[in-house]
């Protein structure tokens, strides 16, 4: 029988950190996982090196559903980023695995194509309202038919979601940087900006925009409202999700679309925004929301209610998650869109993926698994450099959700 052989845990920071699970079988096929937490990725690559990989030598890489049990209900303590992220790199890597063996790319195991690409949303951002929607324009001309907006909000300096260069990153430091928040100056200033966007630019492509759990759920109701004449393509995480009984009463307020899921890690996390249609778009990840077999049956979960998909997909996710996600995306027969930021070129020397990007859409290559290589002597020049995510504190210095 073929065994899983070897689990090597890899953590590099080409650009950002990365934390990657390789696994070779005993027939020497090898399958990558992305397994990276932001700001918490040697929690995960101590979870996979000290309790996950001494549970793989030996066993049966073609069981995946049985693994993602195993590893699941095997390990009692149950959900959570970091349980899941582990969880979801040994999944990936199994896929890529079976892809391999079979001869034939992740996208097809899973049922083969429904569409002939995946459209994608790229982030366009400003210091002010002029800047933002140069940007927004800059992103229509390279072909982007979705668009992220975000401005930096005067009264209160930088905010969540404004580039600095041409990369957005934002666990840039060594300490969480502080930086101030002021819920009053963002209601005032956000709609304008949404507004100048279409006003100058039309409404012949998807404009998004993240208010990054950063309002009450009437507050959240209020902005809905407030910008429906804008018609969004989603207001994303309006208010923290921990309470899903909370988004019921946005709903009623308003039609602006609601997206939800980046930090969720389990099908239970969304069961009641699903079926209880709190929502209109689910956005957990492969990564942090257990592999590709868990997300499917959130995504499968989620036809049944009419809510589309819209997963995450920052630069934090590697391009091993983002190629699982194209593959992914392209079955499911309630995509909605694909998150899409790209990644740095020294990340790019270090995954070698073959996902390409035309006219707005992402494309998988055909190549058999996920298409995606990992450059061992590249990763070698990018040692590990710890990094926060910020933190928002009110200009009372409260800490507010970042
Ligand atoms: O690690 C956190 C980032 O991935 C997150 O802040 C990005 O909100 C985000 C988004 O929508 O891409
Ligand atoms: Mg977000």
């Amino acid at each position: 029988m073929t065994t899983i052989e070897r689990a090597e845990v890899l953590v590099a920071g080409p650009g950002r950190n990365f934390v990657t699970l390789r696994l070779t079988t005993s027939d020497g096929v090898t399958g990558l996982g992305d397994a990276t937490l932001n700001g918490r990725e040697l929690a995960v690559a101590s979870y996979l090196r000290d309790h996950v990989v001494p549970l793989l030598i030996g066993k049966d890489p073609a069981r995946i559903e049985d693994m993602w049990q195993y590893l699941y209900r095997g390990a009692y303590w149950r959900r959570g980023p970091v349980t899941m992220t582990a969880i979801a790199a040994v999944d990936t890597a199994l896929w890529d695995v079976k892809g391999k063996v079979a001869g034939l790319p992740v996208f097809q195991l899973l049922g083969g194509r429904s569409r002939e690409g995946v459209l994608v949303y790229c982030h366009a951002s400003g210091t002010d309202t002029a800047s933002l929607v140069d940007d927004v324009a800059r992103f229509r001309d390279l072909g982007y038919q979705a668009v992220r907006a975000q401005a930096a909000v005067p009264e209160v300096g930088g905010t969540y979601g404004v580039r600095k260069g041409l990369i957005y990153e934002p666990a840039a430091t060594s300490l969480p940087d502080e930086q101030p928040w002021s819920t009053e100056a963002y209601l005032r200033f956000a709609p304008t900006y949404l507004e100048a966007v279409r006003d100058r630019l039309g409404f012949d492509f998807h404009l998004l925009h993240d208010v990054h759990h950063r309002l009450t759920p009437i507050e959240a109701a209020r902005f809905g409202k407030r910008v429906e004449d804008v018609q969004l393509f989603w207001m994303e995480d309006p208010t923290p999700a921990e309470n899903q009984e909370s988004f019921r009463l946005i709903r009623s307020h308003t039609t602006t679309p609601i997206a939800v899921g980046e930090v969720l890690n389990s099908i239970w996390d969304v069961q009641h925004l699903i079926t209880e249609q709190l929502i209109d778009y689910v956005r957990t990840t492969v990564v942090h929301a257990g592999g590709i077999t868990h997300l499917r049956r959130i995504f499968d979960l989620a036809a049944l209610y009419g809510v589309r998909t819209g997963s995450h997909g920052a630069t934090d996710l590697s391009p091993v998650t983002q190629s699982a996600a194209v593959h992914l995306d392209l079955v499911v027969p309630n995509f909605g869109i694909q998150e899409y930021m790209e990644h740095a070129p020294e990340t790019m020397e270090v995954f070698r993926s073959g996902v390409r990007f035309e006219n707005g859409m992402l494309h998988p290559s055909e190549e058999p698994g996920l298409g995606v290589e990992y450059d061992d002597a590249a990763a070698e020049r990018f040692p590990y450099d710890p990094r926060y995510l910020p933190v928002a504190r009110r200009l009372d210095g409260s800490l507010h959700d970042w």
